[in-house]
């Protein structure tokens, strides 16, 4: 599962990037694409380690791409560039909002987000034209027919396929075309240093809310110089800026929401961990993620919800006050979910 870094020529993934993964790619002009892994924040993670003192804590990681920006061409996408952005799952937009001495022109987020966005539809266009075509000339399936024609439509229209309600597409006919509209779509603002705490302008998030798209801001520069900080000078900067925690961190987790990933947790004195799966994953193949023993020969899972555990304080202590899950392989795992799987094989 990745998610792209996609945008214009210069407007500050690389940065973003590093600050996330720890590299040092040279920043300043495109380059190759690079893969990193980056570790999501997680205050219960910190919290749940505090208070079993494990000999090792495991943070969920997700893998981003820092897909280069085209320079000297006019805000288009090459097809190369196009391909880079297809291979990702989701996509995190970064606009450009501060001035970038080696770019003409001042900063135009809104004017990014909608050049992007036409470039996304053109490109899906060609390629659902070409479906239709196709279906009608060899008669296939009516409901697949029926949903290119939905998809053609709504692109005609300049909208986004992923804005297209579920009742009224089925998405099983989208899979495996490199459609670009449809990818879930995050969209970063990200600004310079002295205006890094001001809201989102109005016209921007209406855009983007629009676009059935994520919105936050960011301002990389700053990040890159939070990360580089000692934890408790990262505190006070913070405050001192007026935010009360790393735009990064809420950019990380907003990008691991936007995959509909979330987080269950195994905890002892050898370690305390993050697993990381898809919202609705049942318990058995949830347990497989640790170990393919543990689904293979899944018994039950015992199943505290880190809330509760807080507020209890251990797991016996919610065990006495008869709150305690015992569940069975059908259970939904939630986020948050604090498992011991019992096991035979
Ligand atoms: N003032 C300011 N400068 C920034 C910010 N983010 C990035 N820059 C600068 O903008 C320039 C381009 O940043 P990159 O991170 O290389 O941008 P990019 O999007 O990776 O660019 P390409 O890969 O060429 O498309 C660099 O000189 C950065 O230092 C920011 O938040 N504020
Ligand atoms: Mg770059």
């Amino acid at each position: 599962m990745k998610i792209g870094l996609v945008g214009f020529a210069g407007s500050g993934k690389t940065t973003v990037f590093n600050t996330m993964t720890g590299q040092d790619v040279p920043v300043g002009y495109g380059g190759e694409v690079r893969l990193g892994m980056v570790r999501v924040p997680d205050e219960r993670i910190v919290r749940l380690s505090q208070i079993f003192s494990p000999k090792k804590t495991t943070f969920a990681e997700m893998s981003f791409c820092d897909v280069p920006g085209e320079h000297g061409s006019d805000k288009g996408l090459s097809p190369r560039g196009l391909q880079q952005i297809r291979d990702q799952e989701a996509l995190c937009l970064v606009l450009r909002d501060f001035d970038n001495p080696t770019l003409e022109g001042d900063p135009d987020p809104l004017e990014d987000l909608n050049a992007f966005h036409t470039e996304c539809i053109f490109a899906d266009h060609e390629i659902v034209e070409n479906l239709l075509d196709r279906a009608r000339k060899e008669r296939l399936d009516q409901l697949e027919t029926a949903a290119f024609e939905t998809m053609l439509s709504a692109l005609e229209g300049e909208r986004a396929l992923r804005s297209i309600p579920e009742s009224e597409l089925d998405r099983k006919y989208l899979k495996s075309f490199g459609l670009l509209s449809d990818r879930p779509l995050l969209v970063a603002l990200n600004r310079a240093e002295e205006r890094a705490a001001e809201p989102m302008p109005e016209d921007l998030a209406a855009r983007i809310e629009e676009l059935q798209a994520a919105g936050l801001t960011l301002s990389a520069s700053v990040e890159a110089d939070i990360a580089s900080m000692d934890p408790e000078d990262q505190a006070e900067f913070l405050s001192d800026i007026g935010l009360s925690e790393s735009a990064i961190a809420r950019f990380i987790r907003a990008a691991y929401g936007l995959l509909d990933l979330i987080s269950f947790f195994t905890v002892g004195e050898d370690e305390v961990r993050a697993w990381t799966i898809r919202r609705g994953t049942k318990a058995r193949p949830a347990a497989g993620k640790i170990h393919s023993d543990l689904e293979r020969g899944f018994i039950r899972a015992e199943v505290t919800p880190y809330d509760l555990f807080m507020e209890y304080g251990s797991e016996a202590a919610v065990k006495d006050a008869g709150k305690f899950q015992v569940e069975g392989k059908e259970y939904v795992v939630s986020d948050g979910d604090i498992m011991h799987v019992r096991f035979n094989v």
